[in-house]
């Protein structure tokens, strides 16, 4: 079974600037720079008729470009450290476009996403970093100067099935206008 999430890529010169963000964590399991996306809607393990019914209702999707920013480091998880990431600026059109594919995809059948969004790219995923080492790294290396880029498109993406994790495959491409 496939398994799915909706996402926006990343422009090539975003993406190396964030690469340079890596290291100085232990623990940290750095994530390829060819697999940075910042993550829509979850959707996991679908058969393909499902996959088909998805690809049909985001094909219906008709909204303009816009772009976003991502302007700083921050870590999830708090006293359990999980993920590194680079934190999006929060906008109306990024948002408006995630709450449509949530009722879209709900209205396909598929279980609803209970977690708030909190649109971000994942840098590390962590396993036994300590909140510490992870303090410590977003003091010297949290600062990022903002980086805009513009959204003209989003993607569906397969990871690896049932196991998921990169490498992310696009299975499509949605303009935006
Ligand atoms: O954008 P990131 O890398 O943070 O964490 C997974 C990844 O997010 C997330 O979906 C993205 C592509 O794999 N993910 C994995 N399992 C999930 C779940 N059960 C999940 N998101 C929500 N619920």
């Amino acid at each position: 079974m496939p398994r799915l999430f909706t996402g926006l890529e990343l422009p090539k010169s975003v993406a190396t600037e964030l690469s340079l963000m890596r290291g100085g964590v232990s623990g940290a399991r750095w994530i390829d720079v060819e697999n940075y996306h910042i993550t829509l809607r979850f959707i996991g393990d679908v058969d393909e008729r499902a996959a088909r019914d998805v690809d049909a209702v985001l094909g219906g999707i008709r909204r303009e470009a816009f772009t976003v920013t991502l302007d700083r480091l921050d870590a999830f998880g708090g006293d359990r450290p999980r993920a590194i990431v680079a934190a999006v600026r929060p906008s109306s059109p990024l948002v408006e476009l995630q709450a449509e594919q949530e009722r879209l995809i709900r209205r396909v059948g598929l279980p609803a996403e209970t977690r708030k969004f909190a649109p971000h790219v994942t840098l590390a995923r962590l396993r036994q970093a300590t909140p510490m080492a992870v303090a410590n790294y977003l003091s010297v290396r949290g600062w990022l100067a903002a980086l805009t880029f513009e959204v003209d498109r989003f993607t569906l993406f397969s990871s690896r099935d049932s196991v998921g994790g990169g490498p992310y495959v696009a299975e499509a491409v949605y303009p935006l206008y």
